[in-house]
């Protein structure tokens, strides 16, 4: 069952068949613990309706946060320490990755993210960027996991590079996180061959492509959500960005006019420009 959040409202499909929903409350519907099964109750009675206008198709959040883990994957252990080494930041990101407490960082809030379509940024103050295609978890405010969404972790690795403290700035500015375009709504662990891959086209080619497998991630959805909440509430719930497993060569950056597309099996794709 898939969840979209819409300018014409919410919808659901399942097995190819759309329904729009009542409410349009959206926070209220992805704060409750029992999201599966009340939106397969509501279903039975539901009349079909057409497909929204995928232009209308917005980012899956309304309030609350977007979190993110890191150095989950060990390609992304190992291009952490190559672009580090410099500053002598090179053995933190080895230590964390073998740590029982994972890396978590704060990535942005609603009004940061952008939906299917719409274009994420480059910072102008930095040469070296790259999009993160990562799982993301959909938590409710008690902490519960109802479903998944994709994310992009759009980060600038010559910043991030420089100096680790200058992590919030690489990671956290206007339109750096993409989220969309819908949330598989389930509270499954999702199977580990589940492919995550990304496609980067520049004028019409394919300039970078890649994928893993979820079995690649080196921690599980539910100790990072246990990390995130200990000690923290959310009182709209929260997004929460698994760590990317897909890293561009060092010699390759974004530019603006490119297009990135990642897609996860089961979720769906999402696209967006580049400005
Ligand atoms: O500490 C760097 C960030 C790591 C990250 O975002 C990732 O591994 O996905
Ligand atoms: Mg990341």
């Amino acid at each position: 069952m898939k969840l979209y959040r819409t300018a014409a409202g919410i919808f659901v499909e399942e097995n190819s068949k759309w329904h729009r929903l009542a409410s349009s409350d959206w926070t209220a519907l992805v704060s409750r613990d029992d999201l599966p099964s009340y939106l397969s109750t509501l279903l039975q009675s539901a009349t079909v309706s057409e497909a929204p206008d995928p232009k209308m198709i917005l980012a899956p959040i309304e309030s609350g946060e977007v979190w993110a883990a890191g150095v989950t994957y060990f390609r992304s252990r190992t291009a952490r320490m190559e672009e580090a080494e410099a500053a002598g930041g090179g053995t933190f990101y080895d230590r964390v990755y073998e740590a029982p407490r994972p890396e978590l960082f704060m990535k942005a809030t609603p009004h940061r993210v952008v939906g299917p379509g719409a274009a994420v940024h480059i910072r102008s103050d930095s040469k070296w960027n790259v999009p993160e295609p990562e799982l993301a978890l959909v938590v409710t405010p008690a902490g519960k996991l109802i479903g998944y969404t994709i994310g992009n972790d759009m980060s600038s690795r010559d910043i991030e590079g420089e100096n680790p403290l200058y992590l919030p700035q690489a990671k956290v500015y206007t339109r750096a996180c993409a989220l969309g375009p819908c949330i598989l709504v389930t509270d499954q662990l999702l199977p580990p061959g589940t492919l995550i891959s990304l496609r980067i086209s520049r004028a019409g080619n394919v300039v970078f492509s890649g994928e893993t497998p979820l079995s690649q991630m080196k921690r599980s959805p539910l100790s990072l959500i246990e990390y995130l909440y200990r000690e923290n509430t959310f009182p709209f719930g929260a997004v929460l960005l698994t760590g990317t497993g897909i890293v561009p060569p060092d010699s390759f950056t974004l530019e603006i006019n490119d297009e990135v597309q990642i897609a996860i099996e089961g979720i769906g794709t999402l696209v967006n420009p580049v400005d």
